[in-house]
C-alpha cells in the first residue's frame, strides 16, 4: 500500500469513527428514527466527500481534526441525498451499496424522514461546533457554502432537472447543467468548507473551488460509464439502471470513450487548478486520480 492509499483508509476509519459518535449521540431520538438514520450512514459508501474536506484542511493549515464536524456533516447530506434519490418517487431503486434501500427496509415514511433527519441534523452539527472554533464571519462562510450545494440551485437543483429529463432531451449542455449541480456542487462544497475551517486565503479558495467543480465532473462522468460497464455485484445497485429509468447521462450523450476522454480532460482540469500548490497538494491529486479510475 502506497502511502496516500494509507492516508485515504486512516482518513475513512477517522471519519467511520465519528459518524458512529455522531449516531451514538442520539439519545432522545426516536429508536426507529435513530435506526433508519444508522443503517444509511453505516452502509459502507467511500467517505470520498469527507475525506475531501480533511484532505483541503490538511493542505492549507495542517489542522485537519479542526473540519472534522464539516466532514461529518458533509456525508450525512450525501446520505439523504441518497436515501431521497432512490424513493419509489425518484429511482425507485431497491438495491444502494448491495444492501436493500431505506424505503425496502424501513418504509417509504421512515426513510423520507431519515433523509430530512440528516439534513437538517447536518447543519445542527455545524452550529453546534462553529462558536469555539471559528469566528462567526468564518462560521456562517462554511454553512452559505454548504447550504448553497445542498439547497435550491445545487443538489436539489440538479435533482429537480434530472427527473425531468430523458434520453429524448438529451444534450451536453443539460447534461453539464444537471452533473455540476447534482453531484459537482457537493464535492466542490466539501473541498472549500474543509480548506475554510483553516483559514484559506482567498486566492486558495479559488483554486481549491476548480479543482472540486473538475474533480466532480470527472467523478459524475465516471459514474456514468461504470453503470454500464460494470456489474450488479460490483456497484452494489443494479447496473444499468441509468439506462433502465431513461436517464440522461454522459453516456447517453457522448458514449462511453467520449465520455471517458471528457472525463480525462476534466481531471487534467482539476490537477491544473492544484499547480500553485506544492508536493502537500499530492493526496489531493492522488484522489482525483483514484475519481476517474476507479471501478466501484
Ligand atoms: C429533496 C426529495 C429530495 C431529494 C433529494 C438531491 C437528491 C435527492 C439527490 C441527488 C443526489 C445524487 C444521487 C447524486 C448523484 C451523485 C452520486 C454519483 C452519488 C454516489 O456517490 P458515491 O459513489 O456514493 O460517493 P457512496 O456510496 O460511496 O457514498
Amino acid at each position: 500500500m502506497n502511502k496516500h492509499e494509507s492516508a485515504l483508509r486512516d482518513f475513512q476509519a477517522t471519519i467511520d469513527h465519528h459518524l458512529h459518535l455522531y449516531l451514538a449521540a442520539s439519545d432522545d431520538v426516536p429508536a426507529n428514527l435513530a435506526k433508519a438514520m444508522a443503517y444509511s450512514v453505516m452502509a459502507g459508501g467511500k467517505r470520498l466527500r469527507p475525506v475531501l474536506a480533511l484532505a483541503a484542511a490538511d493542505l492549507v493549515g495542517g489542522d485537519w481534526k479542526k473540519a472534522l464536524p464539516v466532514a461529518i456533516a458533509i456525508e450525512l447530506i450525501h446520505t439523504y441525498s441518497l436515501i431521497h434519490d432512490d424513493l419509489p418517487a425518484m429511482d425507485n431503486d431497491d438495491f444502494r451499496r448491495g444492501k436493500p434501500t431505506s424505503h425496502r427496509v424501513f418504509g417509504e415514511a421512515l426513510a423520507i424522514l431519515a433523509g430530512d433527519a440528516l439534513l437538517t441534523g447536518a447543519f445542527e452539527l455545524l452550529a453546534e461546533h462553529s462558536p469555539d472554533q471559528f469566528t462567526p464571519r468564518t462560521a456562517l462562510h462554511i454553512i452559505r457554502i454548504v447550504a448553497q450545494a445542498a439547497g435550491k440551485t445545487g443538489m436539489i437543483a440538479g435533482q429537480a432537472a434530472d427527473i425531468e429529463s430523458s434520453i429524448e432531451t438529451c444534450s451536453p449542455d443539460l447534461v453539464e447543467y444537471i452533473h455540476l449541480r447534482k453531484t459537482a456542487a457537493l464535492l466542490k462544497a466539501a473541498v472549500m468548507a474543509g480548506a475554510l475551517t483553516n483559514m484559506a486565503s482567498a486566492d486558495q479558495m479559488r483554486q481549491l473551488e476548480s479543482f472540486g467543480l473538475h474533480f466532480g465532473l470527472a467523478f459524475q462522468i465516471q459514474d456514468d460509464i461504470l453503470d454500464v460497464t460494470q456489474t450488479t455485484e460490483i456497484l452494489g445497485k443494479p447496473a444499468g439502471s441509468d439506462q433502465n429509468n431513461n436517464k440522461l447521462t454522459s453516456v447517453t450523450v457522448w458514449g462511453v470513450e467520449h465520455s471517458r476522454r471528457i472525463a480525462e480532460q476534466h481531471y487534467q482540469e482539476a490537477i491544473a487548478a492544484l499547480t500553485g500548490f506544492d508536493e502537500k497538494a499530492d493526496f489531493l491529486r492522488y484522489l482525483a486520480d483514484y475519481c476517474i479510475r476507479r471501478n466501484l
